[in-house]
């Protein structure tokens, strides 16, 4: 049997990211825009938590959604739950300017992904740490140019798909919550 999982964004990259994961198990997942407000909210895991009841009323299916963020460290953790409009406003080219005199570039990208069905309301939050490049490399979408992992040499935006989910917030993510949906699920 195959499970099937409405993921509730209207950004084609993060479904891009997390069906691969999902893929390699029977898990099935479609992907739904729904036009919910996100509260106001200095944490993340408060505005998914809220989000995803919503989206289960509406949808009455298992639903997954998720709100990432870039938390600077010298920057006080800024852009954090602002990162959509930062990325909107200042872009790549912004940050790396707002960035220029600042030795201690160390930053984190956090994602926290909420699951709900009939009986389950989880949250699983994943972490990259890593620092803002000094220049914009490679291609990628949203912060992925600017952004080096720990681990690694390149940036999100030299990665591809695969490679990312290695080292990324979002896939740190989705594998906390596939391990949990398949113990309880009892899938393959
Ligand atoms: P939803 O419909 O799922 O809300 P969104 O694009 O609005 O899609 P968020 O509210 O979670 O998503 O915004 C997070 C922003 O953070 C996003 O617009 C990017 O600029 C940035 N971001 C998050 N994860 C990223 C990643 O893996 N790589 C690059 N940038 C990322």
């Amino acid at each position: 049997m195959k499970f099937s999982i409405v993921l509730i964004t209207g950004n084609e990259n993060k479904y891009r990211e997390i069906k691969i994961l999902l893929s390699k198990f029977k898990i099935e997942i479609e992907k739904l825009d729904l036009d919910i407000p996100e509260i106001q909210s200095n944490e993340i895991e408060e505005i998914i938590s809220d989000f995803i009841k919503k989206a289960y009323e509406e949808v009455r299916k298992p639903v997954i959604a998720e709100d990432s963020g870039l938390f600077i460290r010298k920057l006080n953790g800024f852009p954090g739950p602002y990162t959509s409009y930062v990325y909107k406003t200042l872009g790549n080219e912004g940050v790396i300017k707002l960035m220029r005199d600042i030795e201690d570039r160390y930053a984190e990208f956090k994602c926290a992904l909420a699951y709900k069905d009939d009986k389950y309301e989880k949250v699983f939050i994943g972490i990259s740490k890593g620092k803002i490049s000094n220049e914009i490399r490679g291609k990628g979408w949203g912060f992925d140019p600017i952004f080096i992992p720990e681990e690694a040499s390149l940036t999100f935006g030299e990665m591809n798909v695969e490679e990312k989910n290695n080292y990324s917030h979002r896939g740190r993510a989705i594998n906390l919550f596939i391990e949990w949906f398949r113990k309880t699920y009892m899938i393959d």
